[in-house]
C-alpha cells in the first residue's frame, strides 16, 4: 500500500514537472554582439521557441550588468536602417520567434563593466504572465564563423542612441 502511495505521488511530481517545461519558453543560441569597450550599446540575440499552447508575451529583459535593456526592432525605410523600440514581444503558441541582426534584438545599454569577448551575460527574460527565465548568453562577434553578416544594421544604433 505504501509503496503504491509513493508511486502515485512520483507519478504526479513527475507530470507536475512536464506540465511546467511545457509553458516554458525555449531559448535557443543566446549571444552578444562582441564591441569595443568604448561602445555603450550592445546587441543581444537569440531564439525563442514556445512549444506551449498558450501564447506567451515577453514583456521586460532585465541584466545585472548594464543599466538598461531594450527590446527594438531595426526597420528598413528606404535605404535608412532605424530602430524602433517595442514594448513587447509575442511568441505564440507552437511558433518560434528569432531576435537576429537586421530584426529584432535586445539592446543592452550603458554596461556597468567591460563586456569581453568570451564572456557570458546574465539575462533575466520577463513575460506577461510573471513567467521568468533566466539565460547566459555569450558574447561573440557575429552570428556564426561564416563572413555572411548581410546588413549589419547596427553600425548606425551608436549615432541612433546619441540623439536621444
Ligand atoms: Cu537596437
Amino acid at each position: 500500500m505504501k509503496t503504491l502511495f509513493r508511486a502515485v505521488a512520483v507519478v504526479l511530481a513527475w507530470t507536475s514537472i512536464c506540465a511546467w517545461a511545457g509553458e516554458s519558453v525555449r531559448i535557443g543560441d543566446p549571444w552578444v554582439r562582441a564591441a569595443p569597450p568604448t561602445v555603450q550599446t550592445l546587441a543581444g540575440y537569440m531564439e525563442l521557441e514556445n512549444s506551449g499552447s498558450v501564447d506567451k508575451i515577453m514583456t521586460q529583459v532585465q541584466s545585472p550588468q548594464f543599466a538598461k535593456v531594450e527590446l527594438h526592432e531595426s526597420v528598413q525605410n528606404h535605404d535608412m536602417v532605424s530602430m524602433v523600440p517595442r514594448k513587447e514581444l509575442v511568441i505564440a503558441a507552437g511558433s518560434k520567434v528569432s531576435l537576429k541582426p537586421g530584426g529584432y534584438h535586445l539592446m543592452l545599454i550603458a554596461p556597468k563593466s567591460p563586456v569581453t569577448e568570451g564572456s557570458k551575460v546574465a539575462l533575466t527574460l520577463v513575460f506577461s504572465d510573471g513567467m521568468r527565465q533566466d539565460v547566459q548568453a555569450t558574447v561573440r562577434k557575429s552570428a556564426d564563423d561564416s563572413p555572411m553578416q548581410g546588413h549589419e544594421g547596427h553600425g548606425e544604433h551608436g549615432q541612433h542612441h546619441d540623439m536621444h
